[in-house]
């Protein structure tokens, strides 16, 4: 294999004597700046996150429980169960209620009131992966756990493999007893 290595000296060394230092800083510089360029123009191919939810098109309906804007989620940090073969209250088959919940207050524009709404994560299967929401509406940071959304609630549960999240309204604020 000296052959080899001596054949590439002696090309590298060949364009080292036709190229001086700046020139070859020139011409690499040159191609980076073409390609920051011409990269931003490139097609992306976005229909994958399309398809998960997570690309805003203008369309906010509050009453479609398979949008993140659906008025119940207001603070669901998850995969909708609706988008998983779940429904808005029950987990797709295969999967459990977490036993611990995060609780928010959503306002319902039909009625004008306010519902107590407990998120319960669904468990025992992969992530969906499908509709993933990032409402926070009254969440707070990270250190106080009680009152932080981004938290897997499977983990009291036999298995702590998060799927999706359903929504489940408890009462309407105001409601005593
Ligand atoms: N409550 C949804 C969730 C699950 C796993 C990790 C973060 C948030």
């Amino acid at each position: 294999m000296k052959w080899l290595d001596r054949f590439f000296e002696q090309q590298v060394r060949a364009v080292a004597l036709r190229t001086s230092r700046r020139s070859a800083l020139q011409r690499i510089g040159r191609s980076l700046v073409g390609a920051a360029f011409v990269l931003p123009v490139l097609p992306f191919d976005r229909s994958a996150r399309a398809q998960h939810g997570a690309v805003d098109d203008g369309h906010h309906d509050p009453m479609d429980p398979q949008r993140c804007e659906y008025w119940r989620y207001c603070s669901l940090d998850g995969h909708l169960c609706t988008c998983c073969g779940g429904s808005i209250t029950s987990c797709p088959p295969g999967t459990e209620a977490s036993s611990v919940t995060w609780i928010g207050t959503c306002h319902n524009p039909d009625d004008g009131k306010n519902y107590l709404v407990s998120y319960n994560d669904c468990c025992g299967a992969a992530s969906c992966g499908r509709c993933f929401c990032n409402e926070n509406e009254g969440e707070r940071p990270g250190y106080r756990m009680g009152v932080h959304n981004d938290i897997n609630w499977c983990m009291g549960n036999e298995s702590s493999v998060y799927h999706c999240t359903v929504s489940v309204i408890l009462g309407v604020s105001g409601d005593v007893g």
